[in-house]
């Protein structure tokens, strides 16, 4: 595949752009591959574009029932920090936000790293207390974090207001080195580069059951047709419950929906992400002006993309309290996703009762600004058959051992 590059930009230019190739292949299923992904989001493809990268896995197939990145991946809000508490959480999250520093290079595309700055307010002495805690365990753990009083919130965020009457900004949880990428971009760049690597995404292509010999999987059934494997992952975030169910095995996941809308767009206002976690909000400005806003889970499982009214309406009314002039903007698209989440709001990166079967799921309301870190540790998970070290502590067996990494309150999203 051609480099972009400056170069080709310009050459590209005098040709009235006629010369680009596709950016990844279309081809039709094989009987079989060493390995088999389910589902192109994020996840699904860092997971083969590093099992090509660091292991030389490349006879690879990633199975995507609708198109690549029409999941979570294409409808977050596309938030990146690793202030998490507990260890082995900023570790794998840290790992992620350091990757997604080179992507753009590594991938030869660019997905828009913005490294803006990532606040979460904190509006009560609760939170005050969790923040200071959490900016001191990051100090041990290497994350650069800090707890920062109101007027500093006041000088990076001019449009908050501080003396909010119901939750006055009290201060806040900084990560200058958080941010914001494209998301959609992040899937089609390692899509891209899973694709130069020689390995087939399928799209349109519907798993619908897996077939096993001796406690080992074999292969999938699918709407293309049956394909066998030697190793199987599942990285389908909401729909892990169904393809577990397809294996054998049940899983700690509940499936439900979190929404998110968008503003007309308007001039520059905020260069900062912000998360207001008590008021349930959180708000960022993307390049092209909207602001995009997001809010929490509806409070029923469902598997519907859309979203419900009353939670947009709780979600503007909280952010108009401590953003008093986005009352004035009208709202111009809404949509939903179905995130996938676990009791101790920590993803599961794991063996299952099923030889060569592997899963990836439980990122939750979490999951993009996982993405790389992720997508490493489950190719390392499924090339050597066990985890390495940024994954040892998200095996599902900790459910049943008792050992719960506990982030409901780095999760940030009312759920
Ligand atoms: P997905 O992108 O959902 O990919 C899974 C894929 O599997 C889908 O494309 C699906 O079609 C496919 N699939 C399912 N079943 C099958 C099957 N049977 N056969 C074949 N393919 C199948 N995270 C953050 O870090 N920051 C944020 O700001 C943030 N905001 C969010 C806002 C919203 C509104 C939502 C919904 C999520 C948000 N998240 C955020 C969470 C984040 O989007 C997800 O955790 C992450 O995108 C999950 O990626 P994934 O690759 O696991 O899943
Ligand atoms: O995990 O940072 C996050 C997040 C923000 C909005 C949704 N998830």
């Amino acid at each position: 595949m051609k480099r972009y590059s400056v170069f080709a930009v310009a050459r590209e230019a005098l040709r009235h752009h006629l010369g680009w190739d596709r950016a990844w292949a279309d081809p039709a299923p094989k009987p079989r591959y060493d390995a088999i992904i389910v589902g192109a989001g994020g996840h699904g493809l860092a997971t083969a574009y590093y099992l090509g990268r660091n292991h030389g896995i490349r006879n690879v197939a990633i199975l995507e029932k609708g198109w690549l990145g029409g999941g979570n991946t294409g409808r977050n809000t596309t938030i990146i920090r690793s202030n998490y508490l507990q260890d082995p959480s900023a570790a794998i999250y840290e790992k992620s936000r350091s990757l997604y520093e080179t992507l753009s290079q590594d991938l030869n595309f660019n997905v828009m790293f913005s490294p803006r700055g990532v606040m979460m307010l904190a509006q009560t002495q609760h939170e005050i207390r969790g923040y200071k805690r959490t900016a001191q365990a990051n100090a041990l753990q290497g994350v650069d974090t800090e707890y920062i009083g109101p007027e500093r919130v006041k000088e990076l965020c001019p449009i908050i207001q501080i003396g909010g009457p119901r939750y006055p900004v009290l201060g806040a949880l900084w990560q200058a080195r958080g941010g914001t990428a494209r998301h959609d971009a992040v899937a089609w760049g390692y899509a891209r580069a899973c694709s130069d690597m020689g390995m087939d995404i399928i799209q349109q292509c519907e798993v619908t059951g897996v077939t096993q010999a001796d406690g080992r999987v074999t292969g999938v059934a699918t709407t293309r047709g049956d394909i066998a494997c030697d190793k199987l992952g599942i990285v389908v975030a909401g729909h892990s419950g169904v393809l577990a169910q397809m294996a054998g095995f049940r899983l700690p996941i509940e499936s439900l929906c979190l929404q998110a809308l968008v503003s007309e767009p308007i001039k520059p206002c905020m260069d900062v992400v912000v998360m207001a976690n008590t008021v349930h909000g959180y708000m960022s400005q993307s390049d092209k002006g909207e602001m995009v806003i997001g809010g929490g889970t509806d409070g029923f499982n469902n598997y519907t993309q859309r979203g419900s009214f009353h939670h947009i309406e709780e979600t503007v009314r909280a952010l108009v309290e401590t953003f008093p002039m986005i009352s004035r903007l009208k709202m111009l698209r809404q949509w939903g996703g179905i995130v996938d989440m676990t009791g101790d709001r920590s993803p599961i990166i794991s063996k299952t009762p099923l030889g060569g079967c592997f899963v990836n799921c439980g990122w939750g309301t979490g999951g993009f600004k996982a993405i790389p870190g992720s997508g490493w540790a489950m190719a390392e998970l499924m090339a050597k058959g066990e985890p390495g070290p940024l994954a040892a502590a998200f095996g599902m067996d900790r459910f049943r051992a008792g050992r719960f990494i506990d982030e409901s309150v780095a999760a940030g999203v009312a759920h």
